[in-house]
């Protein structure tokens, strides 16, 4: 595959309508693009269904990943099990494609401690809310790697906002100085929140920034899986085999709001809404090559449905389902012993509910 360097142009595999581009092969097995379709089905079944939740006030706040499926699979995908993913909040489908229970999701949304303590073996960090912040610690966990001469890789997804902190340009000095095997999966959805990707950066793209710091950058498809899925299995391989680090561009766009409280009529052109949606969906993308390759139809459609349907009632029974945890827990997972002011504040909050409950009940 071609950097960004030698190339102008975005990888890609499939056009719009679900051709095969120009000169391109596709020879990856069938059971791997099914795979892919199945995994951007379930995640756009569950967004739409957490959106709902929280308007349903189960959720405190949810972060939408419809429209990002195809970069998301791709990339969860392409990571090998010993691998490492840090993302941020919108990145939780790319984290349950890796490994991460899906129930994690809507539990970090209702604001479940749970939520962060991943079972043993899945090598996913909880969502990072603050911009960039995750960018330095992959670096760090990708340079302990090295240091243990281990053959895996860490991929550090963040939006084009993140691109405009600091961390993101300290983390990527680094890794180039540091060669560390670390992927910087930057996800450009055209927005951040409200400000658009004109007003983020004069750079004629995000993946361009990489010659700046030594390392590789591709541009990439980000609504075509098979083309994600490529670029993030080079990118990884590269950093795996002591390559260095890649800079990964993936153009997408995010269809909903940024998050349950905004309101993107307010900022964004309708027409460019429509485009994205009406004409460059990754889902439906996908499907149109599989039935043409003769590997989908409506039948195993109804039946893929049935089986999302029922595996996302289930994960979203389970995580409203784990009880409420008293509001101390708040305390509990910063210090191995708390310093005296926390602890009088922790049991300040212990008598405030007790006297709530008391109040309740006597
Ligand atoms: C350090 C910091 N500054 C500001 C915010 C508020 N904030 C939350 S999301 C966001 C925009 C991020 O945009 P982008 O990186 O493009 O990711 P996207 O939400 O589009 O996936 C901002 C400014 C924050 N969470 N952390
Ligand atoms: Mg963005």
């Amino acid at each position: 595959m071609t950097t960004l360097l030698e190339s102008k142009l975005p990888v890609r595999v499939l056009d719009v309508d679900g051709t095969p581009a120009v000169n391109v092969e596709i020879d990856e097995p069938p059971e791997l693009l099914l795979d892919m379709y199945r995994w951007m089905v379930f995640g756009r079944t569950f967004d739409n269904r957490l959106m709902s939740l929280q308007r349903q006030g189960r959720l405190s706040t949810y972060a939408p990943v419809a429209g990002q499926e195809a970069i998301q699979v791709g990339c969860g995908l392409a990571l090998n099990d010993d691998d490492w993913a840090l993302g941020t909040y919108r990145d939780g489908l790319a984290c349950i494609v890796h490994g991460m229970p899906a129930e994690q999701l809507p539990l970090y949304f209702r604001g479940h401690p749970l939520a962060c303590r991943m079972p043993p073996g899945v090598n996913v960090l909880p969502e990072q809310i603050c911009i960039a912040e995750q960018i330095p610690q992959a670096v760090g966990i990708a340079w302990g790697m090295r240091l243990r001469g281990a053959k895996s890789a860490v991929v550090a997804m963040f939006g084009e906002g993140a691109t405009s902190e600091g961390a993101f340009h300290e983390a990527a000095n680094f890794a180039g100085v540091f060669n560390t095997p670390v992927v910087f999966l930057c996800q450009n959805n055209g927005w951040a929140i409200s400000t658009p990707r004109s007003r983020q950066t004069a750079s004629e793209s995000i993946a361009i920034k990489a010659a700046a710091y030594g390392i590789a950058g591709i541009q990439v498809d980000g609504n075509d899986v098979i083309a994600s899925y490529r670029a993030m299995h080079h990118a990884l391989e590269r950093a795996r085999s002591g390559e260095g680090p890649t800079l990964v561009e993936a153009l997408t766009y995010r269809l909903g709001p940024h998050t349950t409280s905004d309101d993107p009529t307010r900022y964004r052109p309708n027409e460019e809404l429509a485009a994205w949606r009406d004409t460059r969906d990754p889902v439906g993308r996908l499907r149109a090559y599989l039935e043409r390759a003769g590997l989908w139809d409506d039948a195993r459609q109804a039946s893929l449905e049935e089986d999302v349907n029922n595996r996302v009632a289930q994960t979203v029974r389970t995580a409203i389902d784990e009880p409420e945890p008293p509001p101390e827990v708040m305390f509990d997972y910063t210090y191995a012993v708390l310093p005296p002011a926390l602890e009088a504040q922790r049991r300040e909050v212990q008598e405030d509910g007790r006297r709530k409950a008391g109040k309740l009940h006597g």
